[in-house]
C-alpha cells in the first residue's frame, strides 16, 4: 500500500462539518481542511462531499473527507481521513490505489504502533486537551505526551488535535507538530476571522 505524500508541515487544519464553512474557510487562505460530517442522510453527505470538493479543488486546498471514504474515492478528493475503528472497515488498498492520502487519529502509544506499518500520510495525535467537541473514550494527553510522539514520528508528518485553543497553540506548536487542527477555536468564535489569522500567525512564526 502506497498513500501520497503530504507536506511535513500541514498548517492550521481547521475540522468542519459543512460545505458553507468549508467555503468561508478557503476563502480566508486556509488551504488545509477537514469535512466531518456526522449527523446527516446519505444523500446529504454525498453532496455535501461533491461540492466541498468541488470547491476545494478550485483553491487548489488539500480537503480531507472524514470517514466517508467511498465518496472522497467517487470525487477524488484530496485525501480520507479515518478513525481507528473506520480503519479497520475501510479498503485502505482502494483508496491507496484511487491516489488519496489517508490521514489518521490516534490517542496513545498502542494506537500509533497500531497504525504504523499502514504508512499512512499523516497522523493525527490527540486529544491534546479536554475537549467539548467529541466524546472521547481517551483521556487527554498533554504537551509533553505529544512531544514524545512527535519526537518519536520523526519522520512522519503530525497533527495536533483536542481542544486547542489560540491562548494554547503557542505551547502546541512547540512540541514541533507539524499542524494543529481545530474546531471550536474556529467555528464557535466570536470572530472566526481574527481566530484563524491569529492561528495562521503563530504558525508562521513557529516555522
Ligand atoms: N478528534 P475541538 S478531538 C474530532 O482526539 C476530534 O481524535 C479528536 O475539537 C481526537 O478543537 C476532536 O473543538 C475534537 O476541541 C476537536
Amino acid at each position: 500500500m502506497h498513500f501520497p505524500k503530504v507536506p511535513f508541515k500541514l498548517g492550521l487544519y481547521p475540522v468542519v462539518d459543512s460545505v458553507l464553512w468549508i467555503e468561508r474557510l478557503l476563502n480566508v487562505g486556509v488551504r488545509t481542511l477537514q469535512l466531518r460530517i456526522k449527523h446527516s442522510t446519505i444523500d446529504e453527505k454525498r453532496d455535501a462531499v461533491r461540492h466541498a470538493i468541488a470547491l476545494a479543488k478550485k483553491f487548489d486546498a488539500r480537503l480531507f473527507i472524514n470517514d466517508e471514504w467511498q465518496l472522497a474515492i467517487e470525487y477524488q478528493a484530496y485525501g480520507v481521513h479515518l478513525g481507528q475503528e473506520d480503519l479497520l472497515e475501510a479498503d485502505l488498498s482502494a483508496i491507496a490505489k484511487a491516489g488519496l492520502r489517508l490521514g489518521v487519529s490516534t490517542h496513545s502509544d498502542v494506537e500509533i504502533e497500531r497504525v504504523l506499518p499502514i504508512k499512512p500520510s499523516y497522523i493525527a495525535l490527540g486529544p491534546v486537551f479536554a475537549t467539548q467537541t467529541k466524546e472521547m473514550a481517551m483521556p487527554p494527553q498533554g504537551i509533553t505526551k505529544i512531544a514524545e510522539h512527535v519526537a518519536k514520528l520523526s519522520t512522519i508528518p503530525t497533527v495536533a488535535i483536542g481542544g486547542i485553543s489560540i491562548k494554547r497553540a503557542e505551547d502546541v506548536l512547540q512540541t514541533g507538530v507539524g499542524s494543529i487542527a481545530v474546531v471550536s477555536a474556529i467555528t464557535q468564535a466570536t470572530d472566526w476571522r481574527s481566530a484563524v489569522t491569529a492561528f495562521q500567525q503563530l504558525i508562521t512564526k513557529q516555522r
